[in-house]
């Protein structure tokens, strides 16, 4: 099974400012706590950030019967961008959405999110074992 793992903008900046909320850890510390638990769950998994909304339309629309699942945080984007989740249903693909904070319990803004309706679940507000979460969640899917 191959997962792709998403990262909307800003996220390449974890570790670098705002630890109070999002933690002291860096994008490189998440990308290897990814690939550490998938070999111990035997997929195979990709990243890819980006700070722009057409590149991240991009690769959703690259891994169109290449990926298996997709985990997804859009960082900002979750919050605007009916593009993302028109990208996520062109390709069919199952997908969780992740967030390393709880959107829901901050600012008014950051409670809608546009891909939440079409993704199997929204994991949040449980830091980056929260990616594996969401990992765990479509392999049970897909069994
Ligand atoms: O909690 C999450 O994972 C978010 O998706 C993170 C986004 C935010 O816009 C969402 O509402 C919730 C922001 C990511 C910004 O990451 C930063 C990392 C370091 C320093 C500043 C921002």
């Amino acid at each position: 099974m191959k997962i792709l793992v998403i990262n909307g903008p800003n996220l390449n900046m974890l570790g670098i400012r705002e630890p109070d909320i999002y933690g002291s850890a860096t994008y490189a510390d998440l990308c290897s706590l990814i690939s550490n638990n998938a070999e111990r769950l035997g997929v195979e998994v990709e990243f890819f950030q980006s700070n722009h909304e057409g590149a991240l339309v991009d690769k959703i629309q690259e891994s169109y019967k290449k990926t298996d699942g997709i985990v997804i945080n859009p960082g900002a984007y979750t919050h605007t961008s009916v593009a993302l989740l028109d990208a996520l249903k062109s390709v069919g693909i199952p997908t969780v959405e992740v967030h390393i904070s709880d959107p829901d319990t901050r600012e008014e803004f950051r409670k809608l999110s546009y891909i939440r309706p079409y993704c199997l679940a929204t994991v949040k507000g449980k830091g980056f074992p929260g990616y594996i979460e969401a990992m765990e969640i479509l392999i049970k899917a897909a069994e």
